[in-house]
């Protein structure tokens, strides 16, 4: 998990058609490809292409066995079904800094800890960023029947969608983690460098309407208009780890596509992941795909391989398929995120300037020894003495005439 990078041809559709082939397994066992090659080899006809065949046959190896992984983790749903109460208790019982690597730092206390680890969802429009908020409290909150918090965009309208940062603590109420609702990223992507540099560096608040310069002057008006009534929490917080929504419907259409536009939202996807500001350290940023529930099975297992092989991450463990089901391998694939994001998000905790804080607490220190001189014995020349009258001398000659007379 993490750092890996995976290169190989995409499977077709043939590979992934899952009743034509039950194990990828059988396609890399099954004798027909490795025969031929024996066939010509033994018969010299590409003797002089020897490298070049076990290069191509290794590729061909490595991306089945991909496959094979990407497949196995959808089926082997009853282990993590049955550690779906464990995994919850877990993310339930995080508080910030409590999972980071005491082995790197000798005192947890010498981590500079945030009050709340904060998750930043960032993605396309309508990738489905608002809908993972819901997703997420609900699996956390038992919120089944419940409306969802946050603001889901059912229209592509310009004047709709999510244009305030929005701040979910998660569960509702505690004060350990939450994840931020962002603006979608746009279609220029000078303004992506220049959103995602401002989240990244001066951090996130609450309420903060994300204007552009390229929104329409109809767009401009709306958002004023909503803005008047828009508050800030006041606090600003730090992006501790990132989540990069994408629409998988929308990845798949790119794969296949020769329409340049359509092809535009990998390129786009690609462009901003690869964004350093947004990862921490080597740990990229989670991947969440989301609209799986309108795809079949092997379309999404190429969606994720196409996005490991597009992003250089492995295509399991680092990329979560959260479709809009209501299952338990849905909820074990959040929770399954959620504890990957934390726990990058803890061991890449910055540690406190220890020099910083000594300079901090001796200045201190010496602002008290100079506040306590100052009540003790005034602030010198405060209460300096008025010019006092010259000492009286009495003039002899001038009263003489008293005792003279
Ligand atoms: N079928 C399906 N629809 C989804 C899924 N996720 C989101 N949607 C739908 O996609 C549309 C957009 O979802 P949002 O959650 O508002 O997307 P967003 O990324 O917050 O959109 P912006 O705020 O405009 O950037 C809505 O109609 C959702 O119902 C999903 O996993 N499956
Ligand atoms: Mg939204």
């Amino acid at each position: 998990m993490g750092g890996d990078s995976y290169c190989f041809s995409l499977p077709t559709t043939e590979d992934l058609s899952l009743s034509g082939k039950d194990s990828p397994h059988e396609s890399i066992n099954s004798s027909g490809d490795e025969e031929g090659l024996r066939h010509k080899l033994e018969n010299g006809s590409v003797m002089k292409d020897v490298t070049w065949i076990d290069e191509a046959e290794a590729a061909e190896r490595q991306r089945l066995k991909v496959y094979s992984q990407i497949l196995r983790s959808y089926e082997d749903i009853q282990p993590r079904v049955d550690r779906l109460e464990e995994a919850k208790n877990k993310i339930l019982s995080y508080t910030p800094g409590s999972w980071a690597d005491k082995a790197a730092c000798t005192e947890l206390s010498e981590y500079d800890r945030p009050n709340a680890t904060s998750l930043l969802l960032i993605g396309p429009k309508g990738s489905g960023k608002s809908s993972l908020v819901n997703k997420i409290s609900r699996v956390l909150e038992d919120r089944v029947f419940l409306p969802g918090r946050a603001q889901v965009s059912s229209s592509s309208s310009a004047g709709d969608g999510t244009f305030f940062l929005h701040e979910y603590m998660i569960p509702r109420g505690s004060g350990s983690f939450c994840v931020y609702d962002t603006r979608s990223l746009s279609l220029d992507s000078s303004e992506n460098l220049k959103m995602i540099k401002r989240w990244m560096t001066k951090g996130v608040r609450h309420g903060e309407l994300i204007r552009r310069k390229s929104d329409s002057m109809t767009l401009k008006a709306q958002l004023k208009c909503k803005a008047r009534r828009s508050f800030f929490s006041g606090q600003v917080r730090p992006v501790d780890f990132v989540i990069f929504v994408v629409n998988g419907l929308s990845v798949l259409e790119s794969m296949n596509s020769a329409d340049e536009k359509k092809k535009g939202y990998s390129e786009m996807i690609a462009a901003n992941f690869n964004n350093p500001l947004l990862s921490f350290k080597d740990d990229k940023p989670a991947i969440a795909v989301t609209h799986g529930d309108l795809l079949p099975l092997p379309d999404r297992v190429r969606v994720c391989a196409y996005l490991g092989q597009l992003l250089g991450v492995p295509p399991t463990g680092q990329i979560f398929d959260i479709p809009e089901n209501n299952d338990p391998a849905t909820t074990s694939t959040i929770f399954d995120m959620l504890i990957y994001c934390l726990e990058r998000a803890d061991r890449n905790l910055p540690v406190k300037d220890l020099f910083a804080e000594k300079v901090r607490a001796v200045a201190g220190l010496l602002f008290w020894i100079a506040a306590a001189m100052i009540v003790v014995f005034g602030i010198p020349g405060l209460h300096r003495s008025k010019p006092q009258a010259p000492p009286f001398k009495m003039e002899w000659h001038k009263i003489r005439h008293l005792w003279l007379e």
